[in-house]
């Protein structure tokens, strides 16, 4: 047993010799948020990484630099400002200032040489390289669409809502049921969202021909979009679902647990999931809320209207965090054969599902989940072009992460320079107060102008006059 064990392991370093020859050994640091030395599976995770890339002829030592989770962008910072720069470098902020400084490469031909990272790009991925190369982010955006409980959409016996019509009666019929079955009917909203109408405009913005940040208007100047009348039309619409009950007024003081909890108890039939993940933990919470009933939930159409179809415009002016190779290092080659790897098939297996007989167990070629994949999370990326070996997402997040490919639109927002940021708050400010004015009836839709004035008056004006000069015409 010994015998043949020894032979097996001199024959794998042979093996190994061959692929790798001695001495050929790169290390390269890699600092990145929340990976740490001193956590058992951050490092089994590397290592395995490593043994794959030596099995492929690239031979390296992959060091974790280790940083603190709390206050990272921060130490990061202070740490390469001393002059100690990792190889391949996670931000999560304070990017911009060392591209300044030219610390971080132009990413882009190297994905130019990398099959796989090349395959594994999302839509806005693609975009946001094109304005700003040094970041790479390989995950979904975050793009909230509506969900229902599937045994609702059965008992109202409808279709799900193609258009911005369907949803107002699919509200309608919501609330005028008692799906709930507490006897009363009128007392659920059709639906509701948290803090502001962010989550309707998700679906709604593009639907009502709100393209993008920034739009044309009839001269041909470009005006902000929340001043439009494509803008007012949407508006005029919310406000009349909250008239007649089918939209929750109370969205205005609603946090996130409340709006989940009017979900699960029956107050609200339609809710918006952020992610596919998060769709997942309503489902689960919609569960244990009703238990013995094995409720599934149902993902809602993308809605045409009379302006279009599709998700709300995603900022694609750069990535706001992501990886990082720096231009000093001496192995950028690697650096880039690593990223490659873990963006392969090969490469998401390992760090989309974790390990065997931990996140998920195998028999032959059949795989199951744990439980513990509830707490596993990528180290790198999520390859837009991955598909696991066996799904645990529910039908409803899987659609929802399809719409997020399909239903992309570049949003033509910009990165402001530091000086107008009191106007970018001012004018958020009167722009939400007056939204929920209008949704909330206490201003009629005759006072827009009134609106569109204060913003402008607010800092808007200068805002226009500055993205004049950056879109051109
Ligand atoms: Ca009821």
């Amino acid at each position: 047993m010994l015998k043949t064990l020894l032979l097996t392991t001199t024959a794998l370093a042979l093996g190994l010799a061959l692929a790798a020859p001695a001495g050929a050994q790169t290390t390269i640091r890699l600092v990145s948020k929340d990976l740490l030395s001193s956590n058992p599976p951050d490092v089994a995770h590397i290592e395995r990484i490593e043994e794959a890339l030596r099995a492929q002829g690239t031979d390296l030592d992959i060091q974790i630099v280790d940083l603190p989770s709390s206050g990272y962008a921060d130490a990061l910072g202070t740490m390469l400002l001393s002059g100690d720069i990792p190889d391949l470098i996670y931000f999560q902020g304070g990017d911009a200032k060392m591209a300044d400084q030219g610390i971080l490469e132009d990413l882009n031909p190297w994905i130019e040489q990398s099959p796989n990272l090349k395959a594994a790009l999302w839509p806005h991925n693609v975009e946001r390289l094109s304005n700003y190369p040094y970041l790479l982010y390989i995950f979904p955006p975050r793009a909230p669409q509506p969900v229902v409980r599937k045994d609702w959409l059965d008992q109202l016996g409808m279709a799900p809502p193609q258009t911005v019509e369907e949803y107002e009666a699919f509200f309608r019929a919501i609330h005028e049921a008692d799906l709930d079955g507490d006897g009363t009917p009128g007392n659920t909203y059709g639906v509701t969202t948290a803090e502001n109408t962010n989550e309707l405009d998700s679906i709604f913005n593009q639907a009502f021909g709100i393209t993008g940040t920034w739009m044309q208007d009839e001269a041909g100047e470009w005006v902000h979009a929340r001043t439009t009348t494509q803008e007012r039309d949407k508006i005029a619409w919310y406000a009349k679902l909250a008239a007649e009950g089918l939209y929750d007024k109370e969205y205005v003081t609603s946090k996130f647990d409340v709006k989940e909890d009017k979900f699960y108890t029956g107050r609200a039939g339609v809710i918006f999931g952020s992610s596919a993940e998060v769709i997942d933990i309503y489902g689960g919470k919609m569960r244990q809320a009703h238990p013995g009933e094995d409720i599934e939930l149902a993902l809602l159409p993308i809605p045409s209207g009379p302006g279009g179809q599709g998700l709300q415009a995603v900022d694609v002016s750069k990535e706001a965090r992501g990886f990082a190779i720096s231009s000093l290092s001496e192995h950028k080659a690697e650096v880039a054969k690593l990223l490659d790897f873990v963006a392969s098939t090969e490469g998401q297996m390992l760090d989309r599902m974790g390990f065997e007989g931990e996140e998920y167990t195998k028999d032959g070629d059949s795989y199951a989940i744990t439980d513990k994949m509830s707490t596993w999370y990528a180290r790198f990326f999520a390859a837009a072009n991955f598909t696991p070996p066996v799904e645990w997402k529910s039908e409803a997040a899987q659609q929802s992460l399809e719409n997020v490919q399909t239903w992309f639109k570049p949003d033509n927002a910009f990165v402001w320079p530091a000086e107008y940021a009191a106007d970018l708050d001012a004018t958020e400010n009167v722009y939400r107060a007056w939204v929920y004015k209008f949704i909330s009836g206490e201003a009629p839709m005759e006072q827009w102008d009134q609106f569109v004035a204060e913003w402008k008056a607010a800092g808007g004006e200068r805002l226009n006059q500055y993205a004049r000069t950056v879109l051109g015409s």
